[in-house]
């Protein structure tokens, strides 16, 4: 016996070498429960993957698996329904559970979970397990070995997200498929597309062509602009579903709308008066048009925006014609988008008077709802009475996030002084805003959703999203630089367990993370309060 147990003892010490265990992999987000045993499993092109349970689901997920290898290592493994060493098992298909297990010994590898989802996380789980330089291209690595133990996982939010603000500074389809990749590593599964505001409108609407046509051709800082047309935004919505993740669509309106006011002057609140003068106050419009019925008077398209102050801009609330453009935009976006969410913004509306608002967003959430969309809007629509299911987003006011909950709506985590990933991480930062404050990498980590705003607890919320507004971010680079590392921190409070979370952990961990990020060519923020070497 004695023997036996110095035996065991020293095997684990063998195989406690830094680096040569499964828990010291550097897994972000950290996995619910990780056992480490001794061995490990040898990757190399001899191996096959068996697929069991509906194939076709599964499929995907192996050619993505697949792709990703050959990137690197420059082969592909067989796969199909006979044995292989590398078992993905689909034991049920129920969408809502997200868990998977993964075990690796020195014979095989196993993946098994109750939906699709859970086995596309356990490949991500799976491919953090192998070397970093799995990440990098063309390695002519044939062969290496993933340390062997257990692990079981599970999120703690059923939304976990981020948003790109692409009105501000225009990303072409290639830039989001790129963030898509990265978000799909940290098993974040909604992207949400910020897809107008007051410096451009960046989504084709077929029956309303000047929105694009006049609404998307500049940006902040007076740059090109652009937009997606309806099939790009196909294309980014197929990239994104591959990688189990649904997109958002977001119209942001009341405010925030200069872009479509200055496509259709129709649209616009302002008015030319008779005597020269021009009005812009939504009430004044209709009293004017009321009394000068006949007349010429015209409303005038509004100048195209290029400045960053917001929050100027309305649509007229009293106006038909207003409806009417909201129904084409949702009916248009919602028959392209497979995904529950549609997003109607209703942030900072401050030049629409209150019962406008209100009435404003109870209409609209009606036009969503009959194109069979859950409408999300930012924390100012709980002003309104929301309609069951509905959810709100944090980002600035604690009591309208207790209006929702009141209500009984959920709430979507985005505190800008978390969550922000637009915000400088000190005041030296080379881009950034610092509105809300500066972020490091330890403030986006260390906060609870659940605990963030007394009276809201875990069964209120929906989950985190982390947005990336541009007014100061230009491109790819830019991105980069604001968003990772912090995106690492972000996912894991959205996915691991508060209790599980540990800073000294994260930043074993997240130095690991640094080491992919480098090997796929990313730009990212080398925190000070890391040790990256
Ligand atoms: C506030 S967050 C905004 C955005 C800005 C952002 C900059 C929100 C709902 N509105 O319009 O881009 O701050 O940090």
């Amino acid at each position: 016996l004695y023997a036996l147990a110095a035996l065991s003892l020293s095997l684990s010490l063998f195989s406690c070498n830094k680096g040569d265990n499964l828990s010291d992999r550097g897994f972000v987000p950290l996995p619910t429960q990780i056992s480490s045993s001794s061995g490990s499993f040898t990757l190399n092109a001899e191996q096959k993957i068996q697929i069991s349970g509906n194939e076709e689901s599964l499929r995907g997920i192996v050619s993505y698996f697949n792709q990703q290898l050959s990137k690197s290592l420059g082969f592909e493994l067989e796969s199909g329904t006979e044995s292989g060493s590398i078992k993905i098992e689909l034991e049920a298909n129920n969408p809502e559970d997200e868990s998977y297990e993964l075990t690796i010994s020195d014979e095989e590898i196993l993946i098994s979970a109750n939906s699709p989802a859970g086995i596309f996380y356990g490949v991500q789980t799976l491919l953090q397990a192998m070397p970093v330089e799995v990440f990098a291209e063309n390695t002519g690595m044939q062969s290496f070995e993933i340390p062997a133990g257990e692990i079981q996982d599970n999120p703690a939010y059923s939304y976990r997200g981020s948003m790109l603000d692409v009105s501000r500074h225009f990303l072409p389809v290639e830039d989001v498929k790129h963030y898509l990749d990265q978000m799909a590593n940290l098993k974040l599964n909604y992207l949400h597309l910020h897809l107008s505001d007051d410096q451009g409108w960046r989504i084709e609407i077929k029956s309303w062509p000047q929105l694009t046509e006049i609404g998307a051709q500049t940006e902040v800082g007076g740059g090109e602009g652009g937009f997606f047309t309806q099939e790009d935004y196909k294309e980014i919505v197929r990239y994104a579903a591959e990688r189990f993740i649904t997109i958002v669509p977001e119209i942001d309106m009341p405010g925030h709308t200069n872009a479509a006011l200055a496509s259709y002057g129709d649209l616009n609140p302002g008015i030319n008066l008779p005597d020269g003068d021009f009005e812009t106050v939504t009430k004044s419009v209709d009293k004017a048009e009321d009394e000068f019925k006949g007349s010429n008077i015209t409303r005038e398209a509004a100048e195209l925006y290029t400045g960053r102050e917001v929050g100027f801009s309305t649509l007229d609330t009293d106006l038909d014609l207003t409806y009417e453009f909201i129904e084409d935009v949702v009916r248009e976006i919602a028959e392209i988008t497979p995904g529950p969410y549609f997003h109607i913004g209703g942030d900072e509306s401050h030049v629409t008077a209150k019962d406008d608002y209100v009435y404003f967003i109870e209409r609209v959430q009606e036009i969503v709802r009959d194109h069979g969309k859950t409408s999300i809007g930012w924390d100012e629509v709980a002003t309104s009475k929301l309609l069951p299911g509905n959810v709100a987003q944090f980002w600035a006011l604690e009591e309208n996030a207790k209006l929702a909950v009141d209500q009984g709506n959920q709430i979507l985590m985005s505190p800008a002084k978390k969550a922000y990933l637009d915000m400088q991480y000190d005041s030296t930062t080379r881009i950034g805003l610092h509105w809300a404050a500066y972020i490091e990498l330890d403030s986006a980590y260390l906060w609870d959703p659940a605990t963030y705003v007394d009276g809201i607890s875990k069964s209120d919320i929906l989950g985190v999203e982390a947005p990336l507004w541009t007014e100061t971010v230009e491109n790819r680079a830019d991105t980069e630089y604001l968003v990772f590392p912090r995106l690492g921190a972000l996912a894991e409070v959205a996915w691991s367990p508060a209790s599980s979370r540990d800073w000294e952990s994260f930043k074993s961990r997240i130095r690991v993370m640094g080491q992919r990020w480098e090997n796929q060519g990313i730009g990212f923020y080398k925190s000070p309060l890391v040790n990256w070497e």
